[in-house]
Order: structure tokens, then C-alpha cells, then sequence
């Protein structure tokens, strides 16, 4: 489909369940699109996928798929961003990347437009999208770190399977019902398709989201650790991290401690605070049972905040709750605003 005015803009993994999202995303929000390039590695090449009514195949996505591209979207796995992001940025795309490939680059910026818009200026063709649950998280610290600042973080996360993809939501549901009805399962894919051993999801809580590192924490934690000291910059910030996948399918929920470093902030002062933070939904009345919840942050790309409490022995610390649509503006959603915010700052050539 071409429009007169727009940008040309590509979407890599555009089959997945991130790159889906992406497509839902650009046609709410009505992004300006000229022209619209539909890419996936070979494996997903050829399936039909529809936009704004129009059916359109996807291409197996190669360095020349980028000529005359102007923003480039990837989500098709760290490997293929490796090597296809360089080649985009040659042909003088911006790629905004949905994977773990460029986050730590000190060349490339680590985005979250509600926290840290102004590095998209640093860019040097290739943005990178953080993690999803540092994405839910750095969106609820940001208000507090701004107006106390931050000594420390302690966040245990409870994540959707949705973010290892739509076949590991599948194996979810079929080991759900093989246990019901008192089968024998075989897990395939969860934790980590490509780690040695393989645990049911169904009915169980895998303290494992990602690979493990040398020091003892998986990947996910690792990521959890220093993308939110880079997006914040704050390199002395203390940050640490348990990764826990639960059997849900999408929703990201959070129990996060923090110790605020100037002053003594009442919980309603946060609690106001965060209720006028950008991108945040307030949702916290004990009295009324209200509080975020997995379930109802789908489909939505507010990240939502509730149980905010003071710590019983320290002074300066607090806990809440965080809840996100993991596949919105842990992914999708942050990478369109990405994009706009490059519309918005006048980087993107017309
Ligand atoms: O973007 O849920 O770093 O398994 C990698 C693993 C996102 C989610 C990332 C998962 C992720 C993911």
C-alpha cells in the first residue's frame, strides 16, 4: 500500500508475537507509513500477514531488503539483528532493536521515551529497545528517582510466557490440559529453548528466564541490572534482580524495593507522584481490593503501579507493584514511540 506522504518503514520479525504487535501498534496509533516492508528470517518467509486491510507476503530479509528503508523495526532474534542492523544503517536506514544485540553498545541508545527521549539524539543509525521488564520498571522509578533520587533497587519480576514467543504460549496450553487430563508431558522449549534441560510451565513457577551467567544470575537479570543503570544514568545505582516465569500468558508483574536517597516521602506523595507520571496508571485502594493485575494490562500500554507501602524498618524505603502488557510497551508499543519520538526530533530524513 503506498500513501503520498510518510515514511518507508520495515518491519523484521513482523510474523512473531512482538512483531505483530508492532503492526497493531503502527495501525492504531495511524503512523505515517508511505510504504510498508514486511520481513522475517527464512524460516517465517512467505506467510501472509494483513495491515489496514491489505494482505501482504513476508520476505526473507537480506541486507539489500533495507534500500530506501527509513526506519527499520527488528524483532526477529539477537542473531539476525547482528547481522542485518549494520546492513540497514549502511542504506541509511534508523533501526529501532527489540533485542538484548546492541543494548549495552555505549554507541547505541537505550531507550525509554518517557525517561530518557533526549539519548535518541546520541544515535549513530541503530536505537536500541530495552528489555521488557526493565522497560515496565525504569517507567515507575522515574517520577521517584527524579524528584528524591534512587539508592537501591531490589526487584523479583513474575513474567508471561508470551516473551519467549507464540510457541512457547502454545506449549503452555497443551501441557495445561495433558496435566488436567493426567498425561505424561515433554517440555520442549521453557525455560530457555536453547539451555541443556527443559521444566513444564503449567501449574509451576521456573526461577530461570534466560541463561545463566558465571556470577549466578541468568541473562534476564543481568539485563534487568544494567539496562536500568544505563536508561537512568546512574552507574552507582545498587540494582538486583529474580527473573521468575509464572503460567501466564502475557501481563509482566513486578514486586519492586526501592531506598529513595533525599528525604522521607509520605505514600501519597508518591502515590500522587506516580498517578502524574508519564505513561503510568495509578491503581492502588487496598480498601477496595484495587490493585494492577496481569490479566487486565492486556491489550493496554499503560504501565500500571498499585501497593505502594513503606518499608516497616527503614525509613527511606518503599515496595510496590508493577503490572505491563510485556508485548506493548515492554516491546511493541516503546519501539513505534521510539519512532515517533525520532518524527518528533526532527531525525528522520522525509
Ligand atoms: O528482549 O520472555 O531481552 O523469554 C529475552 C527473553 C524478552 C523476553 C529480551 C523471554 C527478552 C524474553
Amino acid at each position: 500500500m503506498a500513501n503520498e506522504t510518510g515514511y518507508t518503514v520495515a518491519v523484521l520479525g513482523a510474523t512473531g508475537a512482538v512483531g505483530q504487535q508492532m503492526l497493531a501498534t503502527l495501525e492504531q496509533k495511524d503512523f505515517p507509513i508511505k510504504d510498508l516492508k514486511l520481513l522475517s528470517s527464512k524460516r517465517s518467509a512467505g506467510k501472509k500477514v494483513t495491515f489496514k486491510g491489505t494482505e501482504y507476503t513476508v520476505e526473507e530479509a537480506g541486507p539489500d531488503s533495507f534500500e530506501n528503508v527509513q526506519i527499520a523495526l527488528f524483532s526477529a532474534g539477537g542473531s539476525i539483528s547482528k547481522q542485518l542492523a549494520p546492513e540497514a544503517v549502511k542504506r541509511g536506514a534508523v533501526v529501532v532493536d527489540n533485542t538484548s544485540a546492541f543494548r549495552m553498545d555505549e554507541n547505541v541508545p537505550l531507550v525509554v521515551p518517557e525517561v530518557n527521549e533526549a539519548d535518541i539524539k546520541e544515535h549513530n543509525g541503530i536505537i536500541a529497545n530495552p528489555n521488557c521488564s526493565t522497560i515496565q520498571m525504569v517507567v515507575a522509578l522515574e517520577p521517584i528517582r527524579k524528584k528524591y533520587g534512587l539508592n537501591k533497587v531490589i526487584v523479583s519480576t513474575y513474567q508471561a510466557v508470551s516473551g519467549a514467543g507464540w510457541a512457547a504460549v502454545e506449549e503452555m496450553k497443551e501441557q495445561s490440559r495433558d496435566m488436567l487430563d493426567g498425561k505424561e508431558v515433554s517440555p520442549e522449549i521453557l525455560p530457555v529453548g536453547g539451555d541443556k534441560k527443559h521444566f513444564p510451565i503449567a501449574f509451576n513457577a521456573i526461577p530461570q528466564i534466560d541463561k545463566f551467567q558465571e556470577n549466578g544470575y541468568t541473562f534476564e537479570e543481568m539485563k534487568m541490572i544494567n539496562e536500568t543503570k544505563k536508561i537512568l544514568h546512574q552507574d552507582k545505582l545498587e540494582v538486583a534482580a529474580t527473573c521468575v516465569r509464572l503460567p501466564v500468558e502475557t501481563g509482566h508483574s513486578e514486586s519492586v524495593y526501592i531506598e529513595v536517597e533525599n528525604g522521607n516521602p509520605g505514600v501519597e506523595d508518591l502515590k500522587q507522584l506516580l498517578e502524574s507520571g508519564d505513561g503510568l496508571t495509578l491503581k492502588d485502594n487496598p480498601s477496595e481490593q484495587e490493585y494492577p493485575m496481569a490479566l487486565d494490562s492486556v491489550g493496554l500500554p499503560d504501565v500500571f503501579v498499585g501497593r505502594i507501602r513503606r518499608d516497616l524498618d527503614r525509613e527511606n524505603a518503599y515496595h510496590f507493584w508493577v503490572v505491563s502488557d510485556n508485548l506493548l510497551k515492554g516491546a511493541a508499543y516503546n519501539s513505534v514511540q521510539i519512532a515517533e519520538s525520532l518524527i518528533k526530533l526532527g531525525m528522520l530524513k522525509g
